[in-house]
């Protein structure tokens, strides 16, 4: 680690401010280009502690970039890790208030809920499904706090991996029987189609994203709760959203979800 615990609080409190207020600000690595990757997930730690100080409650983790559609749109490389807390989550059919918001962009999601909790080290695509309980189809709203969705990865790290909102479909379906790489994917705004894929855009198997989560977290001391959702990450890259606009998201065998922005 390279910041101090002081610089750390600091930008966390930099960055949940532009979150809640809604206003974008430039990359941080520009001000702090000695940050690393311990660095970067401390800050998004300290912006999980800032919420959870406040009564939010810790309702999901997400993989990102873990699409080559998504790494190729963001200019990145590697997945990121983030988390999702209570206020994120819309329900289906809900609307969404895009004056809470800065640029949002919404992309396709295959979300895991597990039965039991797993860890890394060692974790894989069986381990991750021996422990699915179910799966859903979500839309997830993106939003990141840098100034024209630029950012490098250190960077959207300590963001909270641009989460902002997501949608869960209604429909919660066990994995047995569905083959998650050839899932085809449908996303559509105001009836018009948008966005295709199938499961095999995110790391050839989401359960692949979720395992790389596992062992992340193991790293760390830390694991994948039971009953928890968790999002593998955008299977295409994301389509920006303004008011008025309806989307609908249809996953083969996990049904439909829908939102709008108002
Ligand atoms: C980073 C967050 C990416 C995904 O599913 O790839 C993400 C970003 O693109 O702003 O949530
Ligand atoms: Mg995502």
């Amino acid at each position: 680690m390279n910041l101090t615990q002081q610089e750390i609080a600091q930008l966390a409190e930099h960055l949940e401010s532009a979150e809640l207020q809604a206003h974008d600000v430039t990359k941080i690595t520009d001000d702090f280009p000695q940050m690393d990757w311990d660095d970067a997930y401390a800050i998004q730690a300290d912006i999980l502690r800032r919420k959870l100080a406040r009564g939010n409650k810790l309702v999901g983790l997400k993989c990102g970039l873990t699409s080559r559609a998504k790494m190729k749109q963001m200019g990145v490389e590697t997945p990121c890790f983030g988390f999702l807390v209570d206020y994120f989550s819309v329900p289906e059919g809900g609307e969404i208030k895009v004056s809470e918001l800065i640029h949002p962009k919404v992309e396709p999601e295959i979300g895991f809920v597990l039965k039991r909790p797993i860890r890394g080290p060692g974790c894989h695509v069986g381990t991750v499904l021996a422990a699915t309980d179910f799966l859903m189809a979500g839309i997830e709203i993106i939003d990141s706090r840098y100034r024209d969705f630029k950012f490098d990865l250190k960077s959207v790290i300590a963001d909270n991996c641009s989460s902002s909102r997501f949608v869960l479909g209604g429909q919660a379906v066990p994995q047995d029987g569905l083959d998650l790489r050839t899932l085809g994917v449908v996303m559509e705004k105001n009836g018009e189609i948008v966005a295709i894929g199938a499961g095999a855009a995110v790391l050839g198997h989401p359960a692949a994203a979720v395992a790389m989560l596992a062992n992340h977290l193991g790293k760390r001391g830390e694991e994948i709760p039971a009953g928890t959702i968790v999002l593998s990450g955008g299977v295409t890259e994301a389509v920006s959203v303004a008011v008025g606009d309806r989307v609908n998201l249809r996953v083969q065998g996990l049904g439909s979800v829908s939102t709008s922005f108002i």
